[in-house]
């Protein structure tokens, strides 16, 4: 497995774990006393594990337009349960799921498609269900009993909207195919060969908001377009995320944990504790989703963890504290994952609060294997934070996990000569890093137009914010992992 090429992993992978199935009907030509045509083409794709799947389902409505849609469709295991899911409302009443439309996403014209998702559980198996309607009508290869001609079977997917898929990387191997387990040696982040290597890639925003943002097309285009190494996968803790259904978020960041590793790319499963910022506030639930995470992903060599995003309004002795309790809790199921610690003043490295790394190079956290988180926004933190990381990359093991090119809210304009500086700087020291984010929130950090998400199409530049288009160039330059 390790050393077949990119393209054919996720292939094979596609065959095989992921279980895929597609149907299809199209409505005849209409009689002359015909009512509305109808029909529909459903993709249907379930990643399981023991006990959960998370299902993306795509749409297609091959009659005429449609203003709200109802799609249905009846589960063949009766242990199977819809759960938390995303772009619809869902219920279901024995093993029959409807799940209806948003303000939003219910407008399809003829030939348009959307995508939806889930999270469900099941007991005695996770069968795809084989029977879907799409406002009553059956997506099934036949159409309403009155229409009288017989039908042209339909295009089972979309005509390409994508470019080609990119030539994979030379020697055409993954990021993880080539660099194996991780480990930190000195103050650099090393490969398999022990040679220091840079991770370059984007983050997810909240998967409480952004769940739709995140599915095959995607990932396939983080993969093989913007031949990402990285997938940050931003956890929220609070502001509706973790706190309020922890299995349910467990179980999403485990099934994009198996979505970059299919695609050869490290997953940084990052416990986004914001506000409050003490992370003491959330140790306790830190310590439940990192041991479930850890021992679930324990045989895994592309999990990285990251244990507080940015700590605030507390002492380095306290987020090192914090720290010491939580990763024996990681290094009980598995051993030789990095684990990348928050530092103070929303993880600047203590200069928004005033201080300098010294703090942590005088008391470093006391485990092997550790990196510190060095965050920045392109518009607000620029000279001073460019020197101090600069100074402190020669003494401690740093990984920027986040980062913007606008300013620290998010939002505002794309600041291209401060983002230069930082991305030269870290190219330069080789410090690994995440964008900030790979959605389409309507705010400048985005790297996708508004909208995006719900059409289906992520690859190319067509889709991209300013932000997106100068990522996308950045991180689709060559490697050159050291192979020996
Ligand atoms: C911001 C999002 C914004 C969301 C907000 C909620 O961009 O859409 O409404 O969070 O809290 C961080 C945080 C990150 C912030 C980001 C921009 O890690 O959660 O995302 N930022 O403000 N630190 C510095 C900036």
């Amino acid at each position: 497995m390790r050393l077949l090429p990119r393209l054919s992993r996720r292939n094979l992978v596609m065959a095989g774990a992921v279980g895929a199935l597609t149907v299809a009907a199209s409505a005849a030509v209409p009689a002359p006393d015909a009512q509305a045509a109808t029909g529909c083409a459903v993709t249907y794709t379930a990643n399981t594990w023991a006990g959960g799947f998370t299902a993306n389902v795509t749409i297609r409505n091959l009659g005429d337009a449609v203003d709200g849609w109802t799609l249905g469709f009846t589960f063949p295991d009766a242990g199977q349960r819809v759960g938390q899911g995303w772009s619809a409302t869902y219920s279901q009443t024995g093993a029959a799921v409807t799940a209806r439309s948003m303000s939003w996403n219910g407008a399809l014209a003829t030939g348009a498609s959307t995508s939806i998702g889930f999270n469900g559980t099941w007991t005695g198996g996770n069968p795809p269900p084989t029977v879907f309607t799409l406002n009553g009508t059956p997506c099934t290869g036949t159409t309403t009993p009155t229409t009288p001609a017989p039908t042209t079977p339909a295009p089972t997917t979309p005509p390409p909207t994508t470019p080609p898929p990119t030539t994979p990387p030379p020697g055409g191997q993954t990021p993880v195919a080539i660099n194996g387990q991780l480990r930190v040696c000195g103050v650099n982040l090393c490969n398999q060969y022990g040679r220091p290597i840079q991770l370059r890639g984007m983050s997810t925003h909240g998967l409480q908001w952004f769940a739709h943002c995140y599915n095959d097309a995607s990932l396939d285009a983080l993969a093989d377009d913007w031949r990402a190494d990285l997938l940050r996968i931003a956890m929220y803790v609070q502001e509706d995320g973790y706190e309020t259904n922890p299995a349910g978020f467990t179980n999403q960041v485990n099934a994009l944990v198996d979505e970059a590793e299919q695609r050869g790319m490290y997953a940084l499963v990052d416990f986004h504790t914001l506000t409050p910022g003490d992370p003491m506030y959330n140790l306790d639930r830190a310590k439940t989703f990192f041991a479930a995470v850890s021992a679930r992903n324990a045989a895994k060599k592309n999990v990285i963890y990251e244990i507080a995003n940015e700590p605030n309004g507390v002492s380095w002795a306290t987020i090192k504290s914090y720290a010491e309790q939580v990763i024996p809790v990681i290094r009980a199921n598995d051993p030789d994952a990095v684990v990348v610690v928050g530092t103070r003043g929303w993880s600047s490295l203590g200069v928004s609060d005033g201080s300098n790394a010294n703090e942590i190079i005088d008391n470093p956290v006391n485990a092997a294997n550790v990196m510190y988180t060095f965050h920045f926004y392109a518009a607000s933190h620029k000279d001073n934070y460019r020197a101090e990381v600069e100074r402190a990359a020669a003494r401690l093991p740093l990984f920027v996990t986040e980062f913007g090119t606008v300013a620290y809210t998010g939002d505002g304009a794309v600041d291209v000569a401060s983002s230069t500086a930082w991305l030269d700087l870290l190219d330069r020291l080789k410090i690994s890093y995440a964008n900030w984010t790979y959605s389409d929130k309507a705010e400048g950090s985005a790297a996708f137009r508004p909208g995006t998400c719900a059409g289906g199409t992520y690859a190319g530049t067509g889709v991209l914010s300013q932000s997106g288009a100068l990522l996308r160039d950045r991180i689709r330059t060559p490697d050159n992992f050291p192979t020996a």
